[in-house]
């Protein structure tokens, strides 16, 4: 089988004459695994229809957002009432504050919270307040975790950074990134080595507790754990960037998945909906810095704009009464034992990696704990498995390097479908 792709290739060589590379974020543009990308008309549910008329399985949702499916009727009835009302007031709405307290409910280290636009807008601001809170300028991160495309965080960066083979961009004065150390996923040791050297100039450490942006790489047991021990030991400040995770892999995330507490935390993807929203959060006294309680500036004209806040608290709210996660937690599961009976069967030498709802099927016969194994992926097989997917109506993110999540809306029937689609493909590249 092949979908037909004529009116997405006309539209996208007409995309790329005016919009660099066609596209307005660069993890779309399917450098990796070669073609163009689909032009996609509408979602409903768990697919994606393009402008060929071609109906997908999707896996991407949004690179997270849609953990229930495109358009639930009751998210969508939710932006249609807000809508009468306006779109942005610059001005406090009841909205932004009903938000808030859902997130305060659901998240363990969040006290206080302020919304902004998006994830990147979160983890920028979420340094610069660890910074003027603590008086130190120092951070940590860890390679292939991505955190938008912060200056100071585009170090050794995952996501379409890694995928394009720009995990450290030019246009970022060295100045910006003297102050970031960098040190490997899940290892302790390296962590401790870096206290060692620079605990006492360290603001904070910043990582996803379950990374997304490598592919799909949990935290080793303990390792999270040494993380917040080796802070509270030397007044860092631990920043849990959860915009991917947050919602995803547990209501209150990660953190309440694994049980440990960060100071502060990122949010974005799944708060909005769908729609544009980041936040970070945590401590009362730490939240108190930003201004205008504290000198910590940070601000945004259409932050806590009531459409985002409208979709954001239905989204939220749904997942709070209805819990889908032990669903999410069986369909997930069952997915990706098929696909890894589909690769052994093939005789392919696979890695799959799993929490919750969001997993990645590495082309790599090691365990991925880290950027050291997802380096060594084989990333032409993985191209290979794009492309024979997607002509089997599986719409799969163009990376072996970002995380695949299965929504609420997935029936059995799409797993099935998906595993049926996997065996054809993966026989194929064996
Ligand atoms: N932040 C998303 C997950 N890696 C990618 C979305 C994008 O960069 O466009």
């Amino acid at each position: 089988m092949t979908i037909s792709r004529e009116k997405s290739i006309a539209h996208f060589e007409r995309a790329q004459r005016i919009i660099p590379g066609g596209v307005n974020s660069p993890a779309r543009a399917f450098g990796a695994v070669g073609g163009s990308p689909l032009i996609i008309d509408r979602g409903e549910g768990a697919y994606l229809y393009d402008i060929d008329g071609n109906q997908l399985i999707d896996f991407v949702g949004s690179w997270g957002p849609h953990i229930l499916g495109h358009q639930h009727p009751k998210v969508v009835a939710a932006i249609q009432e807000a809508l009468k009302k306006g779109t942005s007031f610059g001005a406090p709405c009841e909205l932004e504050t009903e938000l808030a307290q859902i997130v305060v409910d659901a998240v363990p280290s969040i006290e206080k919270v302020r919304m902004v636009n998006s994830g990147t807008e979160a983890t920028m601001s979420a340094i610069r307040l660890a910074r003027g809170f603590t008086g130190l300028d120092k951070i940590i991160k860890f390679s292939g975790c991505y955190h938008g495309h912060v200056d100071s965080l585009l170090v050794q960066a995952g996501s379409g950074a890694l995928t394009l083979g720009v995990p450290s961009s030019p246009g970022v004065p060295a100045g910006c990134t003297e102050d970031t150390i960098v040190v490997n996923f899940n290892d302790v040791r390296a962590l401790s080595a870096a206290f060692d050297k620079a605990g006492s100039e360290l603001a904070a450490i910043i990582l996803e507790p379950v990374v997304g942006n490598m592919g799909c790489v949990p935290p080793e047991p303990g390792f999270l754990e040494a993380c917040r021990e080796l802070c509270t030991k030397h007044d860092t400040l631990l920043i849990f960037d959860e915009v991917m995770t947050g919602f995803r892999v547990a209501y209150g995330g990660a953190q309440s998945r694994f049980g440990v507490t960060p100071d502060l935390t990122t949010l974005g993807k799944i708060i909005g909906g769908g729609m544009p929203v980041g936040a970070y959060g945590g401590r009362a006294d730490i939240m108190d810095a930003v201004s205008p309680v504290g000198p910590v500036y940070q601000a945004g004209t259409l932050a806590g704009n009531p459409l985002s806040m409208a979709c954001g608290i239905a989204t939220l709210s749904i997942l709070r009464d209805e819990d889908p996660y032990e669903q999410l937690e069986t369909q997930s599961a069952r997915l990706c034992e098929g696909l890894s009976e589909a690769a052994s069967a093939a005789g392919l030498a696979t890695t799959l990696n799993r929490v919750g709802s969001m997993f990645t099927l590495f082309f790599n016969p090691d365990r991925v704990v880290s950027m050291v194994e997802s380096g060594r992926n084989d990333t032409r097989k993985f191209a290979a498995y794009h492309c024979g997917m997607l002509d089997r109506g599986v719409y799969l993110p163009c990376s072996q390097f970002e995380a695949n999540f299965v929504s609420a809306a997935h029936t059995d029937a799409d797993i099935d479908r998906t595993i049926a689609a996997a065996k054809e493909t993966l026989n194929s590249l064996a």
